[in-house]
């Protein structure tokens, strides 16, 4: 716990969480589906996704758009564009507002848990271990404006990735 809400880093699969009032997806600019984490968050959704994006799309890097959850268990999907690493610059406070946009967003919709996958980790290149020190500064930032969103959980896919999240965030094994 961190004043009220709840922290967590699970190893699981994004589009698995049923619990959640919101998760987040790894966009591309355009909002379509792609690999990982949108592939498999488009893949669950369905084709409704992708039409009720298009009047989003482009997103920058650093911003999240909130959508209907359509065939996933949840309310709502969170579309964050991360950076690519060291392309788009600076990389750190890209992905820093990803996480803070993104939970700003989900509290102004009175959401009260969301899931993040480690943005910009896959594709988009950012080494493991500093995407997560970024990530943890940046969601902790944001804690005391947070009046809805009660539980934070981090969805890393491999139980490796968990443990550097683990750390990160100073939660022990
Ligand atoms: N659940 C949780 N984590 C996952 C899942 C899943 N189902 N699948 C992958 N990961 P990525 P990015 C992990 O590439 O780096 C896409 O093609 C994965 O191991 O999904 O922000 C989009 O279209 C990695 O640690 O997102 C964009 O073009 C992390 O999620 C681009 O990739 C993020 O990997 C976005 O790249």
């Amino acid at each position: 716990m961190e004043g009220n809400v709840k922290l967590e880093c699970i190893q699981g699969d994004i589009t698995r969480q049923d619990d959640l009032d919101a998760v987040v997806n790894a966009a591309n600019a355009e909002l379509r589906t792609g690999g990982g984490v949108a592939g498999a968050i488009h893949r669950a959704a369905g084709p409704k996704l992708e039409k009720a994006c298009r009047p989003m799309a482009p997103i920058k890097p650093g911003e999240a758009v909130i959508s209907p959850a359509f065939g996933l268990p949840n309310k709502k999907i969170i579309h964050c564009l991360g950076p690519v690493y060291n392309i788009d610059k600076p990389s750190d406070e890209l992905l820093a507002r990803c996480y803070q946009n993104a939970l700003r967003l989900a509290d102004e919709k009175k959401l009260a848990s969301v899931g993040f996958p480690a943005i910009s980790t896959g594709a988009f290149g950012y080494p493991l271990e500093e995407a997560a020190e970024v990530t943890a500064d940046a969601i902790h930032s944001v804690l005391s404006d947070l009046a809805n969103v009660m539980l934070i959980r981090m969805v890393l896919f491999s139980d490796s990735d968990l443990q550097v999240f683990r750390r990160a965030f100073r939660l022990g094994r």
